[in-house]
């Protein structure tokens, strides 16, 4: 027997990767379900070898269904997740609506599993925004051996972390770069991202850092450790897909590079690629799809007692967004709700 599954905002990238992995992982679905808008109803939408037409979120009845796992924006999730969640249908939320909610477990499985058993406050799941669960996959481990102080991250995240218009938007800024006459206006970022970069992801904050900066501070306390002191700087940069970051980390205890390397190598999540040569490192575009948290360029940070450098990659729509629902839906089987 296995579980009754809506999946909410199917028709955006990270509900369709949402689809496309709980068949690839085979997770055991007795009924499954896409929702999208009124606008979208009927759409076809790929589930495994199967074709699913979206129903409309907005009559759908979530009585009787086991989970639903959300990939719409906060407007959204505030209007239909809390009747899912009274409808007894536990809700596995990807915005960022319910992740500082202390009523509201905030999880990456590989990292804080017991938390999933504080579901039931509310009947809801946080997943962490993409550039957080990345990170946490790596630090988790060398928290537990050497306790993290402090973590200084830059950020490299595609524009599919801003959804399919972004994607758009530099498909087209890029070939208008190569068409003066094209005369592409932007749309989606404030600044070119085409031959570009720009620090800036969401919006300013009074202390002049950013809520995406922000969140990478708050969510890494709520799921590794509130001890440990975090600054971020995240930036977006003319990729597809694939959040990249440069982690500076300072520990409590001595850990060397080779130590960190094989602690690396033994974690959940994780694949390291780490040779000192051409190539011996992963770049974005060859995340894609894959499942794993990459990490490569591991050194030691000699201007500090206590210091590694290290180089994170993974698919942000995959461990960043649906893989880790997809995961916490899992969990949520195993250890709780224990059908399938
Ligand atoms: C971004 N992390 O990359 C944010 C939301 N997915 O735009």
């Amino acid at each position: 027997m296995g579980y009754r599954v809506a999946v909410v905002g199917a028709t955006g990238n990270v509900g369709r990767e949402m689809l496309n992995i709980l068949a690839e992982r085979q997770f055991p679905v007795d009924e499954i379900v896409a929702l999208a808008s009124r606008r979208s109803l009927g759409t076809e939408i790929t589930f495994g070898d199967k074709t699913l037409k979206t129903k409309d979120l907005d009559t759908f009845d979530f009585t009787g269904w086991d989970m639903a796992l959300f990939a719409v924006g906060s407007e959204a999730t505030k209007k239909y997740a809390p009747a899912a969640a009274k409808a007894g249908c536990v809700v596995i939320d990807n915005s960022s609506l319910y992740r500082y909610d202390n009523e509201v477990p905030l999880i990456v499985p590989e990292v804080n599993p017991e938390d999933v058993h504080g579901y039931s406050k509310k009947n809801i799941i946080a997943n962490p925004n993409c550039s957080t669960a990345q990170m946490v996959v790596a630090l988790k481990p060398l928290h537990d051996r050497a306790k993290i102080k402090r973590v200084v991250v830059s950020t490299y995240q595609s524009v599919s972390g801003s959804g399919k218009e972004a994607i758009d938007e530099l498909w087209d800024q890029t070939k208008s770069v190569y068409n003066p006459t094209d005369n592409y206006e932007a749309k989606v970022y404030p600044k070119q991202i085409a031959f570009n970069v720009i620090p800036h992801i969401d919006v300013f904050l009074e202390d002049g850092s950013t809520k995406e900066e922000w969140k990478m501070v708050a969510e890494t306390k709520k799921i590794v450790d509130p001890s440990i002191k975090v600054t971020a700087t995240c930036v977006r940069v003319p990729v597809f897909v694939g959040h990249a970051e440069s982690i500076n980390i300072e520990f409590e205890d001595h850990l060397d590079e080779a130590e960190a390397r094989d602690i690396l190598r033994e974690a959940p999540g994780i694949m390291v690629i780490d040779k000192r040569e051409d190539g011996g490192y992963v770049t974005p575009v060859e995340c894609v799809g894959d499942f794993a948290t990459f990490i490569s360029r591991i050194r030691q940070d000699s201007t500090i007692d206590n210091g590694i450098n290290l180089w994170c990659v993974s698919d942000n729509l995959r461990k960043g967004a649906a893989l880790n629902a997809v995961q916490i839906a899992e969990l949520l089987g195993r250890e709780v709700l224990k059908k399938g």
